[in-house]
C-alpha cells in the first residue's frame, strides 16, 4: 500500500516537473569561431566566454516577456575559413537562433554578416576588427571592441612618439584583418616620419618566413609590423632570432596579443621586443575584469587568450536587449539592442548608428619575463 502511494506521488512530482519545464522557453544563441585548425586556441577561448555567460544567466534565471527562459548555445566551427563561415551563418539562420556572437576573424565575419543581415539575426562580433564590417549599411551587425583604425594608428604613434623608430618593415598575411591593420599602421607611421623600408606578404597558413625576413634584414629596419595572428607571429619571432634580428622591435594588433604567442615563439628573445595592441581596456582596468578573469581561470584553466570577456559581454547584451523588449524575436528586440546601455565586464556598452562600440578603449602590451603585461 505504502509502495503504491510512493509510486503515485513520484509520478505526480515528475508530471509537475514536466509541466514546469514545458512552460520554459528555449532561446538559442549562436556562436561561431575556429574550433579546429591552427587558430582553435582563439576559438576555444571565445566559446568558453560565451558558455560562461549562458551558464551564469541560466543560473541567475532569465525571464523574457513573462516567460522563464532557458538559454542554449548553438556553437559552430568555421575553422577561420570564409566559406565555412558563410556555411555556419546559414546553418544558424536556418536554426532560427535569436542572435549570434561571432565570428572571430574579419575574413569570416564580413561575408557572414551579409547572411545574418538578410535573415534578420543580430550578430555581435567580439573580435573581428576590420572597420569595413560596420561600413556596409547593415542594421543587424555590431562590434563590441575597437577596430583596426584604433589599433594600427595606436601602434604607429607608439613606435614614432615613444620608441622614436625611423625604419619599419611591414608584413601581412593578406587576410581582411592582417592586410587592413597593416595598411592603417603604415599610413599612420608615414605621417609621423617613419620610413616603410619594405613590404612583404605571407598567408595565415605559412610557417616559414626565412625568405621574407632575409629580404627585410637587408633593409636594416629598427622595427617590423606584422598584420596577422599568433600562429604566424610566434614562429616569425623564432626565425627573426635565427637571422640575428633580435634587437628589432616587433609590432602587431590583437591577433598576436595572446598568451599562446609565448609558447609559439619558443623562448626566442625577440618576444621581449613585441608591442601589441588590443581594442579594449586591460583586464585590470575593465569594470569587472579582475573578478571575471579569476572565475574564468577556475572554470577553464590555462585557456585564456584575448577575446573571451567580449564573447561573455556579447551574450549578455543580446539577452539584455531581449529582456528589455520582452521578446527574443530579433525584429522586436533589435531596437533595444541598438539603444542598449549595458554595464559589462569589458566596458559600459552602447553602440553608434553603424553598430560600432561607442568610446572604445585601446591598450598596448609588451612581454616581460615571458608574461604579457599592459604598457598603459
Ligand atoms: N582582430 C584580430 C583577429 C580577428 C580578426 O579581426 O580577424
Amino acid at each position: 500500500m505504502l509502495l503504491k502511494f510512493s509510486v503515485i506521488a513520484a509520478a505526480s512530482v515528475a508530471l509537475f516537473a514536466g509541466a514546469a519545464s514545458a512552460q520554459e522557453m528555449v532561446v538559442k544563441i549562436g556562436h561561431v569561431a575556429p574550433m579546429s585548425g591552427p587558430q582553435a586556441h582563439y576559438g576555444k577561448d571565445n566559446e568558453n566566454g560565451a558558455r560562461m555567460a549562458i551558464d551564469d544567466l541560466n543560473a541567475k534565471g532569465v525571464t523574457i516577456g513573462g516567460k522563464k527562459v532557458k538559454l542554449e548555445l548553438a556553437a559552430e566551427d568555421d575553422a577561420a575559413d570564409p566559406k565555412q563561415g558563410t556555411a555556419a551563418a546559414q546553418k544558424l539562420c536556418d536554426a532560427k537562433v535569436a542572435g549570434v556572437v561571432g565570428h572571430l576573424n574579419s575574413g569570416t565575419t564580413i561575408p557572414a554578416s551579409a547572411i545574418y543581415e538578410k535573415c534578420g539575426i543580430p550578430m555581435v562580433t567580439p573580435s573581428a576588427t576590420n572597420p569595413k564590417l560596420t561600413q556596409q549599411g547593415f542594421k543587424y551587425i555590431f562590434r563590441i571592441l575597437a577596430n583596426d583604425n584604433a589599433l594600427g594608428a595606436g601602434l604607429a604613434l607608439h613606435a614614432a612618439n615613444n620608441l622614436h623608430l625611423k625604419r619599419i618593415a611591414v608584413i601581412d598575411d593578406r587576410t581582411a584583418y592582417g592586410q587592413g591593420v597593416a595598411e592603417v599602421f603604415a599610413a599612420t607611421a608615414k605621417t609621423k616620419g617613419i620610413q616603410i623600408v619594405d613590404q612583404q606578404y605571407t598567408t595565415d597558413k605559412a610557417t616559414d618566413f626565412m625568405a621574407i625576413l632575409t629580404a627585410i634584414k637587408s633593409k636594416n629596419p629598427d622595427g617590423i609590423f606584422y598584420g596577422g595572428m599568433d600562429t604566424q607571429g610566434g614562429p616569425m619571432l623564432r626565425q627573426m632570432e635565427q637571422l640575428g634580428l633580435s634587437n628589432v622591435k616587433f609590432f602587431g594588433g590583437d591577433g598576436i596579443c595572446t598568451d599562446k604567442i609565448i609558447e609559439l615563439s619558443g623562448g626566442a628573445k625577440t618576444l621581449g621586443g613585441v608591442v601589441c595592441a588590443e581594442g579594449g581596456s586591460s583586464l585590470a582596468k575593465m569594470p569587472g575584469g579582475t573578478a571575471w578573469k579569476a572565475r574564468y581561470d577556475a572554470k577553464y584553466p590555462k585557456q585564456f587568450q584575448v577575446y573571451s570577456p567580449y564573447t561573455y559581454d556579447g551574450v549578455h547584451v543580446l539577452v539584455q536587449a531581449m529582456v528589455d523588449a520582452g521578446s527574443s524575436d530579433p525584429k522586436v528586440y533589435l531596437p533595444k539592442l541598438k539603444a542598449i546601455n549595458y554595464k559589462g565586464v569589458t566596458a559600459n556598452i552602447s553602440f553608434d548608428k553603424d553598430g560600432e562600440l561607442k568610446n572604445p578603449a585601446m591598450s598596448l602590451y609588451m612581454y616581460k619575463d615571458g608574461k604579457k603585461v599592459p604598457l598603459n
